[in-house]
């Protein structure tokens, strides 16, 4: 399954519009960003840049930047 973290009114709504229309499995994971809640020490560790969207793939490997990804 993948792993979506994103924001509301985010670039993570690109790649969840996209995950929707591919049909694929994912789990979404809101992160509040007026609380930091990207910059947390847990977050750093799957995306050191502290942004959305990171998508983590089936395998564990996590994706950056919404057009790349
Ligand atoms: N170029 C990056 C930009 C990522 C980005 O700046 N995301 C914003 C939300 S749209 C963010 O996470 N901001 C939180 C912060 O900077 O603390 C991409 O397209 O993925």
């Amino acid at each position: 399954m993948y792993k979506l973290y994103g924001a509301k009114q985010a670039g993570s709504q690109v790649v969840q519009a996209v995950l929707e229309a591919a049909g694929a499995d994912y789990k979404m994971i809101w992160l509040d960003l007026s609380k930091d809640e990207s910059r947390t020490d847990e977050y750093l560790q799957i995306n050191p840049a502290g942004v959305v969207p990171t998508l983590v793939l089936p395998d564990g490997q996590a994706m950056m930047e919404s057009a790349a990804i």
